[in-house]
């Protein structure tokens, strides 16, 4: 009879604890870079159940079209909420529509959309791409000065980012604006090599074959300038001292590189959103209201700050 008690005690309790966790599912773009795997790591390690939820994680691949049949499964699954990493910003008023007639609150975590109807989504956390763009042409501006280059002509190459994700229209538009400005800067060429390493290094490559006169390489990610620093390697010149390399992300392999003297500069984009997502789960879960819009703060890292931001970094 004690048995039978326990055992149905034991039982009543799995459910209720099943049954009070918070389903999340977290439609992620791919395993594309460093940041990427960063930000993965965030959510699949924040999303616990110890921390009362049930994660549904779904990789797709680079492709929007398996993210939207992802947001379909979530709905279908009934999941409490839908975090989506939106890989482009257009294109996703129908699957959205679709949740929020399921009554499913979608969050946005790290790239922005553009949609007309606001309410398809209840917030979004991320960084600022535009100021990133920014970030980098004021560093260039100091580095050339201290080196006394400010008066020269310089050729700058851009590896962009998936065309069409925030994260490359931000960057890009940051650049060129300030570029504009600039009489002395150059953009001599800009192509995408899809926030990876290895299509990084294929489009230097073919930069370096049409350009024998580059002085920056600037790539919206760590992991194009890293393809980027092999391809210069193989063409016999120096990355960090032949030709300036500017990179976004800061993770810990970036910044080793910056020690290394072969990156010159990593203009930070934050990945741990888990914990920024979690956040605002909590407090809609408590019916309280949040902001829209979340930018993180982010600094730049170069060989001044490198060494002493290094040990802190846990990606
Ligand atoms: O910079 C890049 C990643 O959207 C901010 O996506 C993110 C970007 C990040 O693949 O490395």
């Amino acid at each position: 009879m004690l048995v039978c008690v326990l055992i149905f005690a034991s039982l009543f309790a799995m459910t209720v604890s099943a049954a009070d966790l918070i389903t999340v599912g977290y439609a992620q773009i791919g395993a594309e870079s460093d940041w990427r795997t960063a930000n993965t790591e965030s959510f699949k390690s924040t999303f616990t159940e110890e921390n009362g939820f049930k994660l549904i994680f779904d990789d797709a691949q680079q492709k929007q079209e398996n993210q939207i049949k992802a947001i379909r499964n979530f709905i279908q699954q009934e999941v409490d909420y839908i975090v989506l990493a939106p890989i482009v910003e257009t294109g996703w008023e129908t699957v959205l529509g679709e949740a929020k007639e399921a009554g499913i609150p979608v969050i946005l975590s790290d790239r922005q959309i553009k949609v007309t109807d606001d309410s398809l989504y209840v917030a979004w956390v991320g960084g600022n791409f535009l100021q990133e763009g920014y970030n980098a042409v004021e560093w260039l501006d100091g580095y050339l000065k201290e080196n006394g280059r400010e008066n020269e002509d310089i050729n700058i190459v851009l590896l962009q980012g998936t065309i069409g994700s925030s994260a490359q229209v931000g960057r890009t538009e940051g650049v060129e604006k300030l570029l504009a400005d600039r009489p002395k800067y150059h953009l001599l060429a800009k192509q995408t090599g899809e926030f990876t390493q290895a299509k990084g290094q294929e489009v230097m490559e073919s930069f370096l074959k049409s350009y024998d006169d580059i002085d920056v390489v600037i790539a919206e990610n760590d992991d194009m300038g890293y393809g980027a620093m092999e391809a210069i390697k193989a063409a016999g010149k120096v990355p960090g001292k032949d030709i300036i390399m500017i990179s976004y992300d800061s993770g810990r392999r970036a910044f080793e590189k910056v020690i290394a003297g072969e990156l010159n500069v990593t203009v930070e984009c934050n990945p741990l959103h888990g914990p920024r997502v979690a956040e605002i789960i909590k407090k809609l879960e408590a019916g309280e209201t949040v902001d829209k819009i979340q930018y993180v703060d982010e600094g730049v890292f170069d060989i001044k700050n490198a060494a002493e931001i290094l040990p802190t970094r846990t990606y």
